[in-house]
């Protein structure tokens, strides 16, 4: 298993590296990735830079000491000096969306061909689009936003996917079941976030679903804090 910054993954073999992230969340992240098989940290380097928000004012490596002493050894260059990045059986992998779709590919979460997983891109790509605009248009009103927009996005994805139910898209669990169950339940995660999604059956129930795999209750349970 591969850990990394909020995410967790279960490698089905193989031996891997180290991955280096922060306790500070990426935007948008999957905080959990994780198969249906028995959790299992033994191949997992989980590299996470102590971050001190208070100290942002004085600028991201004074927040984040760690992190600038590593990026000065060029261990951040794959991501063109950003977090984070994943180092797979000696390789160096920058910028998330690799990382995930390589780590989804092993674990056999890609689909059953390229078609299938072109389906999971579009659904993943459709999610990232939503935090972007969440990220761009909440202003200091986020609440607003969640009102009035997300329903909108939320009915929007759910049909994106289509006449598929139970699985964003074939018939097993996928990278995009994953990345819903993350906006719904780790990025939009307040009690009050479930109203944006509550005219979406399809979605909740994905969302329900990977919440309920053993393993992800586990990886949740024994998560490391995040700071922010
Ligand atoms: N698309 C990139 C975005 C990378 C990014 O902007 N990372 C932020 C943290 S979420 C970062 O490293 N900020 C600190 C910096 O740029 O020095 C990814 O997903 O990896």
């Amino acid at each position: 298993m591969w850990m990394f910054g909020e995410q967790a993954w279960r490698l089905t073999r193989g031996k891997v590296g180290r991955a280096h992230s922060t306790l500070m969340p990426c935007s948008p992240i999957p905080r959990c990735f994780v198969s249906d098989a028995t959790l299992d940290a033994q191949d997992l380097d989980d590299v996470r830079y102590p971050l001190d928000a208070s100290r942002f004012p004085e600028g991201i490596d004074i927040a984040i000491p760690d992190y600038a002493i590593a990026r000065g050894k060029g261990l951040h260059d794959a991501n063109m000096g950003r977090l984070p990045v994943m180092e797979v059986e000696g390789i160096t992998i920058g910028n998330t969306a690799p990382c995930e779709r390589l780590v989804a590919k092993r674990l056999g979460m890609q689909g059953k061909d390229d078609l299938e997983a072109a389906l999971i891109d579009q659904c993943c790509e459709n999610i990232a689009d939503i935090s972007a605009a969440y990220q761009k248009e909440k202003g200091d009103d986020a609440g607003a936003w969640l009102t009035t927009k997300m329903p909108e996005w939320a009915a929007k994805l759910e049909k994106s996917i289509g006449a598929n139910s139970g699985y964003a898209v074939g018939e097993a669990t996928t990278q995009a079941d994953v990345r819903v169950y993350n906006l719904m339940r780790e990025y939009f995660d307040a009690p009050e976030h479930k109203t944006a999604f509550a005219a979406t059956p399809k979605l909740l129930a994905i969302a329900d679903r990977i919440a309920a795999i053993p393993a992800v209750v586990a990886y949740l349970a024994a998560r490391k804090v995040t700071a922010i």
